[in-house]
């Protein structure tokens, strides 16, 4: 039996990018503490068999296909839960891609890519799910997953750095506005998790040794591991948490 504190039922949680990798362990973690889901991803197929896996573990989940990227597609995804009746109690802004690159030689549209896709897709989702939450006059939950790269940089992924280092920010933008309405914005940091973004650099003898070298865990992290930190974030445990991120990262943050 859960402390009632993180019981999540009666509440829908959308998590953006969740038909894989964080975003669906975090969709999960949300589902067991109760509540129910709405997924997001661009693959319809993928989302499907997503949605139908946590089904079939009796969690109630429905998909909502379309690219956060995609401010018209945003705003019709969420008048379409409107007509639906589906009510975005808490949202989950995960949806992020990776390119690593060196600065000298990324083009304009790379960078554009991952920063709309990091960054402007938290505003443009968090926007419709706050005007609603605003007007519900209800509170609601904001969780943006940030980065190690929103506190420190690593060569060659400037793009995603720039855009978790603004993830920081707008999650703290969002609390100075949102907090009065009872809506409690904070992050999560997530240190190097063994994902299907991260394959590269898993199967990269040296590059694997140094995370284990430089994570005073000395070792990956889960994707489930961030479970717990989106129920607390999502719950009414946080209730007076407002522009936290916390860094879910075996201490590597914590050491030189
Ligand atoms: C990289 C990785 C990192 C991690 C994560 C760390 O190329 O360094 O992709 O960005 O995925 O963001 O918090």
């Amino acid at each position: 039996m859960s402390h009632p504190l993180f019981n999540l039922a009666g509440k829908t949680a959308l998590v953006t990018g969740s038909s894989r990798g964080l975003g669906l362990a975090i969709a999960e973690g949300l589902a067991q503490a109760g509540a129910a889901l709405v997924l997001n991803g661009v693959d319809k197929e993928r989302l499907a068999q997503t949605a139908s896996a946590l089904q079939a573990k009796g969690y109630s989940v429905q998909a909502a296909a379309f690219d956060v990227t995609d401010e018209a597609a945003v705003v019709a995804a969420f008048n379409r839960l409107d007509a639906a009746g589906t009510q975005v109690d808490i949202l989950v802004n995960n949806a992020g891609i990776q390119l690593r690159k060196p600065l000298v030689e990324l083009s304009l549209a790379e960078w554009d890519k991952v920063i709309h896709t990091n960054l402007t897709s938290a505003f443009l989702v968090g926007r419709e799910a706050a005007r609603r939450m605003i007007q519900r006059g209800q509170g609601g939950k904001v969780i943006n997953i940030g980065s190690l790269t929103s506190e420190a940089a690593r060569a060659t992924v400037a793009p995603y750095t720039a855009a978790k280092g603004g993830v920081k920010m707008l999650t703290r933008a969002m609390a100075a506005e949102w907090a009065e309405h009872g809506i409690q914005a904070n992050a999560i940091g997530p240190g190097y998790m063994a994902t299907e973004m991260n394959t590269a650099l898993l199967q990269n003898p040296a590059f694997d040794a140094w995370v284990k070298g430089r994570t005073p865990a000395r070792r990956w992290g889960r994707p489930d591991e961030l479970a717990g930190t989106a129920v607390y974030l999502a719950s009414a445990a946080s209730d007076y948490v407002n522009g936290q991120i916390i860094y879910v990262d075996g201490g590597m943050l914590a050491v030189l």
